[in-house]
């Protein structure tokens, strides 16, 4: 088994990496010798072989980039191109041929450096938008082993997608896979008619990633009686705490949520006082311009909603931009009265999921949840469901959380509960990689070499 993702932690750091990608593979990774390979998260002018470390059945293989192909392939094509265009921001797309490059040879560098450590038997799962070309690239190395692909975020209309240069060898790029899995279906159905209009052959299929909903729940209990939720409640005194947790990132809707949020102490002066708004957002990628720009608006704003409206006892809204422990943000989803998880545009969202999992039962919140993260598909039925470029919807949404009775909370997360027992991260990774493995291998026309 081979994973290959766009940053491979330092081994230590493992026990950290909760996310939704190392619990899904977690599970399906148990009891099969499995390569970790990836980019180390590290510059430099040397680069050398992969550093390897082997814990038990697991082995960690990480290169360095260049300097060069950190500013190239990272923050340029990757992160300043194809992350706006894949949210359907077009107008925040920096297209730069020299990027383009960089992207290319980064990814045969990736190829060349994980070549000699597979084997022809070799099940290898590739993630993420940073690495779409690279099945090709083993294919042009001999490598005839099964590939499948996860993309993690949204794939947009092909009239958007259009819009980047060099969208025909993306296409052509994502057809060197036997099999590519996306969020959602809309997410498959775009990516299969671009696929279909541009002549590349795709094997596309959703899967939708999950959490550990029980794992998670059991954190959150742990940190209910912990220092950091037991200051947060007795700082909030008998206030509601409405929730927000993102990486600082323009696809979260972090600005427009806290116009809503301030729509709402505006038109619902019953709600002053009574509630605190927390947005832990911890700055991401922050030598992307965009990514500075949104920063500075967020202070902003925050500045604005506290200066409008505090009062000598009362801040109505707190915002954080250093990273939370995990253990204390899941106390914070269980002590709050609402959450608001509000994207422009999300591949799945899984704070949506761990705000779920965190809940009490008996006395669970509301999610506010917008309707274009991926995670709609599987919480429509117990959210309240915002478009979250309407501030005001935002505002009526949080006013009727926050008036909920009871009995409708308990009914609207008993589904949610269900639904996040259903596609469990687990089941995500077990899923991706039976179909992976009962397909029949692709005509691999261009592995005309040798196996490796
Ligand atoms: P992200 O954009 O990072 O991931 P998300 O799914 O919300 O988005 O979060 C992934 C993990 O990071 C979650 O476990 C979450 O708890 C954690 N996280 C988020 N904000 C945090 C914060 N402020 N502090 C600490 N931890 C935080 C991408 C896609 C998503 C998709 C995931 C998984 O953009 O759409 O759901 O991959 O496929």
């Amino acid at each position: 088994m081979v994973i290959v993702s766009n940053r491979v932690p330092a081994p230590k750091e493992r026990q950290q990496l909760a996310g939704g990608l190392a619990v899904g593979l977690a599970e399906a990774i148990a009891g099969r010798e499995t390569l970790w390979f990836g980019w180390s998260g590290d510059a430099s002018d040397n680069v050398a072989a992969p550093q390897i470390t082997t814990i038990e059945n697991l082995t960690f293989a990480r290169v360095d980039l260049t300097r060069s192909q950190v500013k190239g392939f990272y923050e340029g094509y990757s992160n300043g191109l194809l992350w706006p265009l894949m949210h359907y921001r077009v107008g925040l797309m920096e297209y730069r041929r020299a990027d383009r490059e960089s992207y290319e040879e980064a990814n045969e560098r990736f190829a060349d450096a994980l070549l000699p450590l597979l084997r022809p038997d070799d099940l290898i799962w590739v993630h993420d938008y940073h690495l779409i070309p690279l099945g090709a690239a083993l294919r042009a190395r001999g490598v005839r082993a099964r590939i499948g692909f996860f993309l993690h975020i949204p794939f947009p209309p092909l009239a958007l997608f259009e819009a980047l240069p060099d969208c025909d060898s993306l296409l052509h790029d994502f057809a060197a896979y036997d099999l590519v899995g996306v969020q959602t279906r809309q997410d498959a159905d775009h990516l299969d008619a671009a696929g279909r209009a541009r002549g590349a052959r795709l094997r596309v299929q959703a899967f939708p990633i999950g959490i550990d909903p029980d794992g998670f729940a059991a954190q959150a209990r742990r940190a209910e009686a912990g220092r950091d939720v037991r200051r947060m409640v007795d700082s909030l005194g008998d206030r509601a705490l409405i929730l927000g947790i993102d990486r600082l990132d323009y696809s979260k809707g972090i600005p427009e949520r806290l116009r809503g949020y301030e729509r709402l102490l505006q038109r619902f002066e019953q709600h002053r006082n009574k509630v605190m708004m927390l947005q832990v957002a911890p700055v991401s990628r922050g030598e992307v311009a965009q990514y500075k720009a949104l920063r500075r608006q967020l202070d902003e704003l925050a500045g604005h909603i506290n200066g409008s409206y505090a009062e000598f006892d009362w801040s109505p809204l707190r915002t954080i931009t250093r990273s939370v422990p995990r253990g204390t943000l899941a106390g914070f989803c269980r002590l709050a009265r609402v959450a608001l998880v509000t994207p422009l545009r999300d591949g799945m969202n899984l704070v949506a999921k761990e705000y779920v999992a965190a809940q009490n039962g008996e006395d669970p919140g509301v999610l506010v949840l917008s309707r274009f993260a991926g995670a709609a598909d599987e919480l429509a039925e117990g959210a309240l469901m915002v478009n979250p470029h309407d501030p005001d919807a935002i505002a009526e949404a949080l006013d009727q959380a926050l008036r909920m009775p009871r009995g409708e909370r308990r009914r609207r997360w008993q589904a949610m509960d269900a639904a996040i027992h259903t596609a469990t991260a687990a089941q995500w990774g077990t899923s991706f990689l039976a179909d992976l493995e009962r397909l029949d291998p692709q005509e691999n026309a261009e592995a005309d070499h040798a196996e490796p």
